[in-house]
């Protein structure tokens, strides 16, 4: 469950609004491959990933970055019962994927530097600081039905 404010609410939905949701995906998705290598045995079928270019170029990277950055937006629009929205892609990564729910983190703190990159002296402290809410209240969701 994340608390925020109506203010915050307000603050993460108007910047959402400016952010191409595709583009954004890849890039949160390809900066966790690069800064956190080993987030990359999960994408070992994805082709070149053997330096940072490769991957920030590669397509299955971008395709699949879309993919996750579009479902975390549809969690944008339920703040409110986070859990439940995400309840079904938590079995799949617990009981298909296997992913580490502690990857969940990693991602949400690079999407918050790739915002911040984005919007410069827009992404004011108080607007990190609900964005921050958002992505561990994500990332709290996505890990709660492991097992
Ligand atoms: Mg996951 C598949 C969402 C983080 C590894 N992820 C998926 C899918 C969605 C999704 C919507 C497709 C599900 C389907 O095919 O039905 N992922 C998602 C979100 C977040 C996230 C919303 C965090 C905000 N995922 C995440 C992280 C990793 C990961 C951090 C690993 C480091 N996801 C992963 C893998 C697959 C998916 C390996 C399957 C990819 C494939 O083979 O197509």
């Amino acid at each position: 469950m994340v608390h925020l404010s109506s203010e915050e609410k307000a603050a993460v939905l108007a910047l959402w609004g400016k952010v191409n949701v595709d583009e954004v995906g890849g890039e949160t998705l390809g900066r966790l491959l690069v800064v956190f290598p080993w987030t990359q045995r999960f994408f070992s079928s994805f082709g070149d990933l053997s330096s940072p270019d490769a991957v920030m170029s590669n397509a299955r990277v971008k395709a699949h970055g879309k993919k996750v950055m579009n479902a975390f937006s549809e969690g944008l629009h339920h703040l409110d019962s986070l859990k439940g929205t995400f309840a079904k892609l938590s079995e799949l990564h617990c009981d298909k994927l296997h992913v580490d729910p502690e990857n969940f983190k990693l991602l949400g703190n690079v999407l918050v530097v790739v915002l911040s990159h984005h919007f410069g002296a827009e992404f004011t402290p108080q607007v990190q600081a609900a964005w921050q809410k958002v992505v561990s209240g994500v990332a709290n969701a996505l890990a709660h039905k492991y097992h």
